[in-house]
Parts: C-alpha cells; sequence; structure tokens
C-alpha cells in the first residue's frame, strides 16, 4: 500500500473554542455571553445543559497542552472569550482575563505548539446583544476594540489569527434558523448580521495591518458542498443556490468585493439586503493572509419538482424554502455520523478545488474537520471509536488528493481536541479525540487519537492501517 506523504512543515494539530471548552463561566471578571443566556432559556439545548463548567479547560491549561503534545500536535487552535477580555462589550480591557490567554499561549510555546488563536468563536457579550448584537454596525468596531486588546496582549507570540469562525453560523443558524443563539428567525437580522461578521472581519484585518503585527489574519468560513443530483439544468442550478447561500455569500465578499447577485436578488423577492455602506465592500475584501476552512459534510441536491413561490409570506421556513428550492437526496447510501451528519470525503475534495478555481488558490489552512461518534470507554478503559478513525482516514485522503491537484493547503486541525459543549446538543454529542467524563472531567485519549497521532508523527498517512487498528 503506497505512503501519502505531505508537504513539509505541514502544520497538524487540534482545535476547540472558548465556551466550549474552558468552563469558568463567572471566574476574573468574565461577563455572560449569548451562549451562557441561550443555554438558560428553556428548551434551547438539549439536557439543558450549558458551559459553567465544559471541560474545566480554564483550569487545565498543563493536562491540555499535554494532550496536545502527546498527540504529536504543532498547531492548537483555540478562541478567546470576548466577555472575558472585554467584559463590557466596549470599553475597559480585563488583564485578569487576558492572563489565562498569556499563560495558555506561553505554555504552549514552551511546548513548542504554535498557537492558532480565533478572536470570535460565538461567545458574544450578552451586554452587546442587549444592544442589537451583530444586527447593528456598532458591534463591528466594538469588535475591533476588542481584537486590538487582544492583538497587543499577545503580538509576536501568536502568528496565525482568525478573525471569525463560521460566519454562516453566526449569521445564518443563530439569526436565520433560530438553531444557535440568540435564536432568531428573521431574513433580515441574518442578512444584516452577515454584513457585520463581515464588516467586524475587514476592519480587524486592517487594525492588524496597521499596527504592523508580525503574522498573518484570515478567517474561516464553514463551507458545504453539493453535488448535482444530475447533470438536469433545475439541478445544477440548485446547487449553485446552496453554495451561494453558504459558501458565497461570506467568501465572494472576501475575495471579490461583492455579494453573489442572484442570492441577493432572491432575497430582495422577500424585502430584505444587506446594509451595505460606502466604503464597506472595500473594507470587507481587505487582502488576507490564508484562508481557514471548516468542513464536515455534503449532500447531493436537486431541485424540487414544484418550487415553492418566492415571495414573502411571514412563514420563515417556508420562506427559507423558497428562498434555496434545493433538496438533498440520500443516493449512496452514506453513512452517518451520530449527529446525523453524511460521511462524505469526496465532498471534502470537491470543495477544495472549487475554493482553489473560484478564489485564486488561496493558502489553506483546515481550520476544522472532524466525526461526531458517542463511543464510550469500554470496561478496559479503552475508547475503541474506529468509525472516527474511518471519517479521519478518508478525509485526510481526501486533502491528499487535493494536495496533489495543486491546492494551497498549509496545514490541518481536527475537530476537536476534547468531546465539549456541542452546541444545541449540550454534552450529548462527542466530537473529541479526547473522551471527557463529564461527572469527573477525567480525559481519556481515543483510539482515534492515537491513529492520528501516527500521521501526524510520520507527516504521512498509509491508507488501510486505519482497518487495522480500529480492531
Ligand atoms: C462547528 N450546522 O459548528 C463549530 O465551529 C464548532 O464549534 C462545532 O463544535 C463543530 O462545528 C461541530 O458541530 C457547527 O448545524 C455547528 O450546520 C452546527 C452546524 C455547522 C457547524
Amino acid at each position: 500500500m503506497s505512503l501519502l506523504k505531505f508537504p513539509s512543515g505541514f502544520l497538524w494539530g487540534a482545535a476547540t473554542s472558548s465556551y466550549q471548552v474552558e468552563g469558568a463561566h463567572d471566574e476574573d471578571g468574565r461577563s455572560p455571553s449569548i451562549w451562557d443566556t441561550f443555554s438558560r432559556q428553556p428548551g434551547r439545548v438539549r439536557e439543558a445543559h450549558n458551559g459553567d463548567v465544559a471541560c474545566d479547560s480554564y483550569h487545565r491549561i498543563d493536562e491540555d497542552v499535554a494532550l496536545l503534545k502527546a498527540l504529536g500536535a504543532k498547531t492548537y487552535r483555540f478562541s478567546v472569550a470576548w466577555p472575558r477580555v472585554v467584559p463590557t462589550g466596549r470599553g475597559a480591557v480585563n488583564e485578569k482575563g487576558l492572563d489565562y490567554y498569556r499563560r495558555l499561549v506561553d505554555a504552549l510555546i514552551a511546548a513548542d505548539i504554535e498557537p492558532m488563536l480565533t478572536l470570535y468563536h460565538w461567545d458574544l457579550p450578552q451586554c452587546l446583544q442587549d444592544q442589537g448584537g451583530w444586527q447593528v454596525r456598532q458591534t463591528a468596531h466594538d469588535f475591533v476594540a476588542y481584537a486590538e486588546a487582544v492583538f497587543k496582549a499577545l503580538a509576536g507570540r501568536v502568528r496565525l489569527w482568525i478573525t471569525m469562525n463560521e460566519p454562516w453560523c453566526i449569521a445564518n443558524l443563530s439569526h436565520q434558523m433560530g438553531e444557535h443563539a440568540p435564536g432568531l428567525r428573521d431574513h433580515q437580522a441574518a442578512v444584516s448580521a452577515a454584513h457585520h461578521v463581515l464588516l467586524a472581519h475587514g476592519l480587524a484585518v486592517r487594525k492588524f495591518r496597521e499596527l504592523g503585527l508580525p503574522g498573518e489574519i484570515g478567517m474561516a468560513p464553514n463551507v458545504d458542498w453539493r453535488e448535482p443530483y444530475s447533470q438536469r439544468q433545475e439541478d445544477l442550478d440548485a446547487c449553485r443556490r446552496g453554495l451561494e447561500w453558504f459558501n458565497n455569500w461570506y467568501l465572494d465578499p472576501i475575495y471579490r468585493g461583492h455579494y453573489p447577485e442572484e442570492m441577493l436578488q432572491r432575497y430582495a423577492a422577500l424585502g430584505v439586503e444587506p446594509p451595505v455602506e460606502s466604503g464597506d465592500m472595500e473594507i470587507i475584501s481587505s487582502k488576507t493572509d490564508f484562508l481557514g476552512i471548516n468542513y464536515y459534510t455534503g449532500s447531493y441536491t436537486r431541485a424540487h419538482d414544484t418550487p415553492t413561490p418566492l415571495q414573502r409570506t411571514g412563514d420563515v421556513t417556508q420562506e427559507l424554502a423558497a428562498l434555496l428550492n434545493v433538496g438533498s437526496v440520500d443516493v449512496t447510501g452514506f453513512k452517518h455520523t451520530d449527529i446525523g451528519w453524511a460521511h462524505f470525503p469526496e465532498g471534502f475534495y470537491r470543495v477544495l478545488l472549487w475554493l482553489r478555481d473560484r478564489y485564486g488558490n488561496p493558502p489553506v489552512y483546515i481550520t476544522e474537520n472532524g466525526a461526531c461518534y458517542n463511543d464510550e470507554p469500554d470496561a478496559d478503559g479503552r475508547v475503541r471509536d474506529g468509525r472516527r478513525i474511518a471519517y479521519y482516514e478518508h478525509h485526510l485522503i481526501a486533502l491528499h488528493r487535493a494536495i496533489r491537484s495543486g491546492c494551497n493547503l498549509k496545514g490541518y486541525t481536527a475537530w476537536s481536541l476534547l468531546d465539549n459543549f456541542e452546541w444545541a446538543w449540550g454534552y450529548t454529542m462527542r466530537f473529541g479525540l479526547v473522551h471527557v467524563d463529564f461527572k469527573t472531567l477525567k480525559r481519556t485519549p481515543k483510539d482515534s487519537f492515537h491513529w492520528l497521532k501516527q500521521v501526524y508523527e510520520a507527516n504521512a498517512l498509509r491508507p488501510g492501517e486505519a482497518g487495522r487498528l480500529a480492531h
């Protein structure tokens, strides 16, 4: 069996985010975020779970860094909690909150692990949500002031900076579909939020340049892949609409300086438009140094035979269905992970090629990729998550194919280092390479951890090995 080698210096690692792992929700001056509020509203999060304790990573820097070291990680992607650093949303900086990240970064550097820092992974200070949150322009300016405090505190020690994690989730999943905080279902709210998130990103990139900081800055959108069910024109069009809504809405403004035309027109039919002011698109398209990509799943897509007419009805679900007019077809008997997402490694390969061709082959870090399987430790203490190993193996082969096809790939951080607070699913869905017992907080590396370690240390993958390890 052939050995699939990755480029030398390829940056392997693992990822987490602040609200999902830190806990310590009320320590050292942290104020509540929208997720503290949302998780306390009945019916929003499975089992009424919240991130008050999470993985307690706030108190376990040494333990987590030791796990990263044991994994052979060359980088750790984590996020900073805005409500720790600027508890009032805008204004005074809380040095105690910053100290946690200083200690974490120091510990990573001492372990020879490159910090990859995300400035916003969804924990907006609740006090800013009370003033309109991402729906208002002011939040973009507040974000830049917060970002500047973090830039200055960690300048020179952090080289890789990510402004936003997954703008589609921040805007659409949270303001259009109501599934994440703040839980709204309103197209205009989503489109306004998307614009202000993009603006905040562009303003932060400009601030980073203005400060003359060493390092690289980019954004980490999640991308979807839609493979046409057939070559019939309606199906091809459905795929394009699906991608415009999910991918291009964020990537076109950054790389091309405008929103995708067809989706703009479709939103306009619902009376919705982005609140663009003069100069915004130039700010949003400020040059970045890399693109972070989060990929989990994709689907075969076709148009509905009888599309819902695109008009305002007041029924948000129906309007969204009409806006997209896409349907997924499970034609392949795909395996699904425990969260219900299709195992679709071919989509990973396809979307990387699509990004290469559409956006001029930018340097790309895969900032998230991983699988939800809820395997628990066996009696002997071992977590036999062979299905997760298979997911990683297939996706790393897809990644290798993309590199061989000329995609400018620089690194890969697996989601996630730890089982953690999986948003609306609470602790009921596990993505970790390390199992966390949420009663004792004991951490147990799973079989997938040991498998990935071999890949990371060899900087290469031998297809077929997963099958042996899984048993
Ligand atoms: C991403 N969806 O979230 C996030 O960046 C992580 O924080 C999260 O834990 C991980 O993926 C796994 O879910 C998403 O419903 C959450 O489409 C939900 C969706 C997409 C991404």
